[in-house]
């Protein structure tokens, strides 16, 4: 059993009536993210807005979009050790629903974001996860930063919204006080399954001090991008449904050579369809969506971004 978080500082909530990205974190709240790694909030969005991004969100899955291009796929099952697919993903959302990026939920994330980060925090990625009813499989303790590329270091943090009250028995997420003051710790495939998206965290780590973070629908965690995290599996009767939005600054050079093994070796089917995809025009439509979302300040970003996606598919086929 792991301990009910402890008390968190309240601050104010997003009101009913449009009180449009003005969510500020008291100082407490900011000093309790500062210390713990994480911090949930109890509104970031109103329940009118729950209720239209859960059946936006909904329909997505269920019409399985983005998953010819490699955007949705189960979060956890790979293609080895037959784990059931019971928690699908959708990278980036918002290439399917723009109106995702302009919702007060959205504003009040980039505003807590910009606090937090500083003010030319923007967002990166999002994604949505569900997890199905009495099967949702649960998520492996990770830390963000270890998906990413270990010559840089990130100052990034996410965002992630309870679309409905997230608790305990529909798996909510569970952090380590304090664990983003680590480095990035030794990660490999779950299920030693290369080709599962996730990761998990198999470096030395205390399992024991674990909290965990229920929140009511329209809540948020907030938590820092070298936070030790994970989410038991969902066993209630409902789905359970999260946006998370990913924040950051421009990642800065790593202050010390460091090496991500476990990057090599995954080798998931979403990477496969997305570089096939991406290979027959795709490349072209997906920078004009990373353009559309604000992704890019200067043409010469996107010259540079295509130039590079077309290099990597080289070098991959
Ligand atoms: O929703 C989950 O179970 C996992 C989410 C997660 O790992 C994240 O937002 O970083």
């Amino acid at each position: 059993m792991y301990a009910q978080r402890k008390r968190e500082p309240q601050g104010e909530r997003a009101s009913s009536e449009g009180d449009v990205g003005r969510l500020r974190l008291s100082a407490e709240q900011e000093e309790f993210f500062q210390t713990n790694g994480y911090l949930p909030i109890q509104q970031i969005a109103t329940p009118e807005e729950v209720r239209e991004l859960r059946a936006k969100i909904e329909d997505l899955f269920e019409r399985r979009v983005g998953e010819k291009e490699g955007a949705q796929e189960d979060f956890l099952a790979g293609e080895k050790n037959g784990v059931k697919k019971t928690a699908p993903q959708i990278m980036n959302p918002v290439n399917y629903l723009p109106e995702l990026h302009r919702t007060q939920c959205f504003k009040n994330a980039q505003a807590i974001a910009r606090q937090i980060l500083g003010e030319n925090a923007r967002c990166i990625c999002d994604l949505a996860i569900v997890k199905q009813a009495y099967v949702g499989t649960g998520t492996p303790w990770h830390q963000d930063e270890a998906f990413r590329d270990p010559k840089l270091e990130y100052h990034e943090m996410n965002v992630w919204v309870a679309l409905q009250d997230a608790n305990v028995g529909n798996g909510c997420l569970r952090y380590l006080p304090g664990s983003h003051r680590n480095e990035v710790l030794r990660h490999g495939p779950p299920n030693n399954d290369p080709t599962s998206q996730a990761l998990q965290c198999v470096g030395a780590f205390d399992e024991g001090t674990a909290v965990t973070c229920e929140l009511p629908a329209g809540g948020c965690a907030v938590h820092h991008s070298r936070m030790l995290h994970s989410a038991g599996p969902n066993v209630s009767a409902g789905s359970r449904l999260a946006y998370v939005m990913v924040f950051g600054v421009p990642p800065t050079p790593a202050k010390q050579a460091r090496e991500f093994p476990w990057l090599a070796q995954r080798d998931t089917a979403a990477q496969a369809r997305r570089r096939q995809w991406l290979m027959r025009g795709g490349v072209f439509v997906a920078a004009w969506r990373k353009l559309r979302r604000g992704g890019f300040t200067t043409w010469n970003g996107v010259r540079e971004s295509v130039g590079r996606s077309i290099r990597n598919l080289r070098s991959h086929s």
